[in-house]
């Protein structure tokens, strides 16, 4: 990889990497990882600085206008005209799902590292070579990673180091379901979410990923058998030139099972009326069990017998929030955008794979196939396809349990 220069504004400081950065799509997700790129450096001084180097987009209007709004020093309709610029050395890819696996292929061979907006890919097969591509890369030092935004919400982080410290005993039964509603309105307009052949599927890689995601990482285990069932309530909706067929799920449920034995319902909608983006996970195992609700991101109820204790996840030894302001002050769902942003430069600065890779996506896909394939035979119960070993690295078990009393609150 080329690193740009130092950072001009810690000249006089210890040396500052910098490495410039594009995002490209500049919707939803391209705002969101925007104002990440744009207060990492604020946050963590200890990573490589970010500079915003250039927003890509079809519209040169549109990405003008949000370029200037977003803190990016220029815009650009051309995203392979931006992957050969030396003062670019990390692709953020915010794109619909169907331009992933071309974009993000090209980024690599010309030697940029990749994060890469979650799902991975839209089948299987593009996972792979996704897969394939960036072990490649990584034997020249390029870097990638899928954004699977979670993993950087301290709760679900803490979530999994109580989890591998044993504070829940044997994990045995999840409940997991993310629930929003913003097509429970038939007359909602048709949009690229709803198409298969951009989006892959519906709610089910949209939502059902971070699902699939989180149950593996929380439980560092492998979902190897899935039992599905899929819907689509609302079969058209209006297209800009008359009614358009809607070719994607509204909503997903499965039942999964992992290695170690433990079982996972799945639950998936837009259409949930009244959720707007309720993200609930329950984990019970044979000695306590913990809740999450996405909408309340800072807290984690921990039952370990004695009556649940809420954490309030804002302390300075809590995973990220060193980084952040002191207890109380709470986080918000974008800066779960900004944690994963330094995870990333970190990793780049560090020269080390980071963590989720591109093999761990793959293996969200293959759990997704296996639901899609489940569907397709009214649930019948399919065996996960078994792809090479995920990298995630273990979770690191402290010698002492992480340090949050589980004391009932008085
Ligand atoms: C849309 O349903 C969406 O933006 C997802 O694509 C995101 O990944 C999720 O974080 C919020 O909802």
């Amino acid at each position: 990889m080329t690193e740009s220069a130092t950072d001009p504004v810690h000249a006089d400081g210890p040396a500052r990497p910098t490495v410039g950065v594009a995002v490209i799509g500049y919707s939803f997700m391209g705002k969101a990882h925007s104002n990440a790129w744009r207060n990492v450096a604020a946050f963590y001084p200890d990573v490589p600085r970010a500079v915003q180097r250039v927003l890509v987009g079809r519209d040169p209007d549109g990405v003008r206008e949000a370029a200037d709004r977003y803190g990016w020093q220029e815009s650009a309709t051309d995203w392979r005209a931006v992957l050969e610029r030396d003062d670019v050395q990390v692709v953020d890819i915010c794109t619909p799902g169907h331009l992933h696996a071309e974009i993000a292929e090209a980024a690599l061979a010309a030697g940029k590292h990749v994060l890469l907006e979650k799902p991975l890919a839209n089948t299987v097969a593009e996972a792979e070579a996704l897969v394939a591509a960036a072990r490649a890369a990584s034997a020249r030092g390029v870097q990638s990673m899928v954004g699977f935004n979670y993993r950087r919400v301290p709760a679900l982080a803490l979530a999994r180091e109580l989890i591998a410290a044993g504070r829940l005993g044997e994990v045995r039964e999840v409940r997991a379901a993310y629930l929003q509603d913003w097509l429970v309105d038939a007359s909602a307009p048709m949009a690229w979410r709803l198409r298969k052949e951009e989006a892959g599927s519906g709610a089910l890689g949209d939502l059902g990923s971070h699902v699939v995601d989180q149950l593996q990482f929380l439980l560092d285990d492998t979902i190897t058998w899935a039992s599905g069932h899929l819907r689509t309530f609302v079969p058209t909706r209006p297209g800009a030139s008359g009614p358009e067929d809607v070719t994607v799920d509204d909503a997903a449920w499965a039942t999964l099972g992992t290695s170690r034995g433990a079982v996972a319902s799945l639950e998936v909608s837009r259409m949930a009326h009244g959720r707007k983006n309720g993200l609930a996970l329950e984990v019970f195992g044979s000695q306590g069990s913990l809740s999450f609700q996405l909408e309340a991101l800072n807290e984690l109820v921990v039952d370990t017998g004695a009556g649940g204790t809420r954490i309030l996840v804002t302390e300075s030894d809590h995973p990220y929030l060193d980084a952040w302001w002191p207890p109380g002050h709470v986080l918000g769902w974008d800066d779960t955008f900004v944690n994963q942003a330094a995870d990333l430069l970190s990793c780049i600065g560090e020269g080390r794979a980071p963590s989720p890779s591109f093999a761990d996506g793959a293996a969200v896909q293959r759990v997704l196939a296996a639901i899609e394939a489940s569907a397709a035979q009214s649930g019948t119960c399919v065996t996960v396809e078994a792809g090479p070993k995920a990298s995630t690295p273990p979770v690191p078990v402290p010698a002492a349990a992480p340090a949050v009393s589980l004391e009932p609150r008085p």
